[in-house]
């Protein structure tokens, strides 16, 4: 029986790679963001102790409007090179997919009455949402990866809809997992509050400059981080369309509402590993221990 190890929230700013220097990216940088690349290398140290099979991330970058889409081929390799911030991530990636899980997945949410696919061209580029947050949580890249891409719902329809969606496709996810003979980590890729400056510093790094956007949305991240601590998440799933409307968060991915139903709704302590700004938006790095044994106090 197939087993979830652990769910993480990995905020995907390619600022994060950018300071970390990988040899993988061409951009070059004098560090920052540190409190959320040490939060980072801790919860990737524990999930080297945890012997996972495979990561699942559903991304926001990956955005589909019509159906849940799913990589069917065992390896993509090329460059991404973020739209948006081309002078900080242009990154050399060798991504392996499990695509017996992939289209487990796939299948199960079909068979819910989910829109699916299986996206099978080879020259597929992989959003850097997929790239940073799979890098943060595991620089080797020695595990294989399942992207799930981002249904659009809450822009033609509503954010309640975009919730009860992804609690769909969470429900399906798990069922999955729990019928394949894999140990998964589930990962949900995004900032929390959203709003962002739209001028960067002349050096992208420099500390001096990075704050929240304002105070609005500090408040909501801290409402939010505060539920996480206490275990209450079936709160914050139900919090989500009015968060995600007031911060402009990138929760309306649906990707965190996702985890949190395919782990059965944690009504247990998140770990918590770091929160930062960046260019304006709130990033928390968070995980869910279902293993009370191995379940820490971090932060
Ligand atoms: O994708 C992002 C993000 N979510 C937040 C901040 C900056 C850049 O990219
Ligand atoms: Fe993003």
């Amino acid at each position: 029986m197939g087993e979830i190890v652990a769910g993480c929230i990995a905020p995907h700013p390619p600022h994060l790679v950018y300071a970390d220097n990988p040899d993988q990216n061409e951009a070059h940088s004098e560090g920052g963001w540190d409190t959320l690349r040490w939060g980072f290398a801790k919860l990737a140290s524990k999930l080297k102790h945890l012997d996972y099979d495979a990561m699942v991330v559903f991304t926001p970058h990956w955005q589909t409007y019509v159906g849940t889409h799913f990589l069917g081929l065992p390896n993509f390799k090329s460059k991404s090179v973020d739209p948006i911030f081309p002078n900080l991530f242009r990154f050399n990636y060798d991504l392996d997919v499990d695509v017996e899980l992939s289209k487990a997945l796939h299948d199960s949410a079909k068979d819910a009455g989910i829109v699916t696919m299986m996206m099978e061209n080879p020259d597929f580029r992989i959003d850097y949402g997929t790239i940073v947050s799979a890098h943060m949580l595991n620089p080797n890249w020695d595990k294989p990866v399942v992207p799930i891409s981002s249904n659009r719902n809450r822009h033609y329809c509503a954010v309640e809809v975009m919730n009860e969606q992804a609690r769909a496709l969470g429900r399906a996810t798990r069922k999955a997992i729990l019928e394949s003979d894999k140990r998964v980590v589930l990962v949900s890729s995004h900032s929390l509050s959203h709003r962002h400056f739209t001028t960067e510093a002349p050096l992208p790094e420099d500390m001096s400059k990075q704050h929240i956007y304002n105070h609005s949305n500090y408040v909501w991240d801290m409402k939010l981080i505060d539920l996480m601590r206490q275990g209450k998440m079936a709160e914050v799933i139900d919090l989500m369309p009015e968060f995600t409307e007031q911060t402009i968060a990138e929760t309306d991915s649906g990707s965190f509402t996702w985890m949190m139903e395919a782990m059965g709704m944690p009504d247990y302590p998140a770990e918590i590993y770091g929160y930062q700004s960046i260019i304006g938006t709130g990033n928390v790095v968070a995980a869910w221990d279902p293993n009370p044994d191995s379940r820490e106090v971090v932060l």
